[in-house]
């Protein structure tokens, strides 16, 4: 295909829920969409980079500036350009994973549509629906953080995922685990805690709440760590931010560092190499489920059609739109006995709803080749 002009589109969507974690409180979504225009149709991707370089490095300005100067010019200057021919024409940038998936996305979806191709059947989705999991933030009391559990398990969510920080771990896990004794629970760190002894201990004592993983524990650059602490704790460890590829997957393996990977598209560069990370944990037989960044439906959309793959067997952080956004900027996704469908449509399978995208659009910047 021949790639004629790429729309950066800023939107603001408010949470349902603000969400905090242990990098901070989420009160809006600043996502950064994006549409690519070409000659065989245009496409969708979605940027998950967050407004702030908290979680990862990559933040939407940034993802914004890296693409318009640095990533599309490279893509405009491939002649017949295709979704397997982005990653090696983007290749000499280093870094920026999230922009350059954002626009491996679009192209991907341009690409499936022109021959009535889902997202799904690219990836070699074998299931039709999903189980869906619930990642709940950080809440002043355990009193509200109960009242959300409450809700969640009422919805019919499969599995409950708590964010944790030090001071907020211990306590919060033993009052969920007493009042739902049977449910699947799993917690998530994001790279809060360390291997100093009041840490250690408090993530031990998680040991006798039957809890399916900790997620990321350590910092995102403390492969050995992890294998240590691995030694050290009975939970199983899961991989979120040091999981950066393919590559990353198979040493963190090898080395102990984990026994179970959260797989996000944008965080490894692509929905082609998080196939490829779903492949070679799967060889390794290790555990894998969808990790979500408060996608809109658009990266909702790819992330359950990575999900449908079948090395994805826990269940994700795929939640039902109505978790995140009202309205959300596609046609709701809606939970049905815990789960959702693998869209089947052409491409992602949904378009954004012009009415409202146009009223949470901040801003549209269209790049087009210079002459
Ligand atoms: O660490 O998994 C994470 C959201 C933003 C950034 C990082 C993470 C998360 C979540 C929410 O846990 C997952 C979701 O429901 O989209
Ligand atoms: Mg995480």
């Amino acid at each position: 295909m021949r790639l004629d002009a790429v729309e950066l589109r800023r939107v603001g969507l408010p949470l349902v829920t603000p969400f905090r974690t242990s990098f901070g409180l989420q009160l809006e979504r600043d996502a950064l969409l994006v549409r690519v225009i070409t000659d065989v149709g245009d496409g969708w991707g979605e940027c998950v980079a967050m407004a702030e370089p908290l979680y990862s490095s990559e933040y939407a300005d940034g993802a914004q500036h890296v693409m318009r100067d640095h990533l599309i010019p490279r893509l405009f200057a491939i002649e017949d350009l295709d979704a397997a021919g982005v990653k090696p024409a983007l290749s000499a940038v280093r870094g920026h994973p999230m922009a350059k998936a954002a626009l491996e996305m679009a192209i991907l979806d341009a690409e499936l549509r022109s021959f009535g191709q889902s997202f799904g059947e690219r990836l070699g989705a074998v299931r039709d629906v999903v189980d869906c999991g619930v990642s709940i933030g950080i809440f002043p009391t355990i009193r509200e953080l109960l009242a959300q559990v409450d809700g969640y398990l009422d919805e019919g969510y499969k599995r409950i995922k708590l964010k944790i920080e030090p001071g907020w771990d211990v306590e919060p896990v033993r009052a969920v685990r007493e009042r739902w004794p049977d449910i699947l629970l799993q917690v998530d760190a994001n790279a809060a805690y360390s291997l100093a002894d009041g840490h250690v201990t408090a993530l031990a004592a998680l040991d006798s709440f039957e809890l399916l993983l900790v997620e990321q524990p350590l910092p995102e650059d403390d492969v050995a760590g992890h294998a240590v602490l691995a030694t050290r704790i009975a939970t199983p460890i899961c991989l979120d931010e040091s999981i950066l590829s393919a590559e990353s997957a198979t040493d963190a393996i090898a080395r102990g560092a984990c026994s179970i990977v959260n797989i996000k598209a944008g965080r490894v560069g692509g929905y082609l190499e998080a196939a490829r990370v779903h492949d070679v944990c799967r060889a390794a037989g290790v555990a894998v489920w969808c990790g979500g960044m408060l996608e809109t439906g658009l990266g909702r959309a790819a992330n359950l059609a990575l999900a449908g793959m079948p090395g994805f067997t826990l269940p994700g952080d795929t939640s039902g739109s109505d978790r995140y956004y009202r309205p959300d900027i596609t046609e709701p996704f809606v939970l049905e006995d815990g789960q959702l469908r693998v869209p089947k449509g052409p491409g992602l399978g949904v378009w954004p709803l012009a009415d409202v995208l146009a009223v949470a659009t901040r801003s549209v910047e269209v790049v087009r080749p210079s002459t």
